[in-house]
């Protein structure tokens, strides 16, 4: 029996933002391996260049896509660029994020907005102009990164805290204007994963045992475990879900 495979992303152009390493670099590994294209994205070129051979070398299909997410210019003169190589992006993953740990008493405002401009307001930049091509092809799949302090506020990360809410209500907005596009906007919500940005968290065993203590898995996510959820949102079997932020976190935030 000739059976297809409904996870398949075989024609497919995958951005994912933020994507030289961490998280970004895991979302894109399971892309390709269900089939997409990658454009691999940062501000880094150097380290993106080093990513992208890297991922050549293991058999990837990949191009580089250098631009600054925050930079509303740099945003849209990517668009273009893509418009001129012919390339239609069919899934974006907003993943791009930085971190900035500070008690809100001594948080200075050049921080709160550098956090939100990376973290939200790119997702909405670049949302918005892959958005304008994937309406006018009635084709598209937005994947925004959310956080657990999309709906739970830690001491220490307000302005993360406020940009992630801000996620989750993005999908939302996006689903709310762009479904009848056939454009599918969906968030995936990481518990705590073992990155580069958690590092100071990781290798503070206070952190460390609380993390594992709170998190019914008992134990930190691996990047590549978000890369199942992804190629379930980007493909067609996601079709008529909209809107949805889920959580993969190990069970951490449905308990006390
Ligand atoms: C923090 C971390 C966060 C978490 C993530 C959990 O300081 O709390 O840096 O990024 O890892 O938000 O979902």
């Amino acid at each position: 029996m000739n059976r297809t495979n409904p996870f398949d992303l075989t024609g497919r152009t995958a951005l994912v933002t933020g994507s030289s390493r961490g998280l970004g670099l895991a979302i894109a590994k399971g892309l390709g391996d269900a089939g997409a294209r990658l454009l691999i994205n940062g501000v880094n070129i150097e380290r993106l260049d080093e990513t992208a051979s890297s991922l050549r070398g293991e058999g990837y299909d990949v191009d580089l896509a250098a631009f600054d997410v925050t930079d509303e210019a740099s945003v849209i003169r990517a668009f273009a660029d893509f418009d001129k190589k012919g390339i239609a992006v069919d899934i974006l993953v907003n993943n791009a994020g930085i971190q900035y740990r500070k008690p809100m008493l001594e948080l200075e405002t050049e921080n709160w907005q550098r956090v939100l401009d990376t973290n939200l307001t790119s997702a909405f930049l670049v949302g918005r102009e892959a958005a304008k091509r994937m309406a006018a092809r009635g084709y598209g799949k937005i994947i925004n990164i959310g956080s657990l302090t999309s709906e739970l506020a830690r001491a220490t990360v307000a302005p993360y805290t406020v940009a992630k809410g801000g996620i989750k209500m993005l999908t939302k907005a996006m689903a709310a204007e762009w479904a009848a596009h056939g454009i599918q906007a969906n968030a995936i919500g990481p518990g705590y994963m073992l990155t580069d940005m958690n590092e100071a968290l990781i290798n503070d065993p206070k952190f460390d045992a609380w993390v594992k203590g709170r998190t019914p898995a008992r134990r930190w996510g691996k990047p590549e475990e978000l890369a199942g959820t992804a190629v379930f949102l980007a493909s067609s079997t996601a079709d008529y879900v909209n809107g949805q932020i889920i959580y993969v976190d190990g069970g951490m935030i449905s308990v006390l």
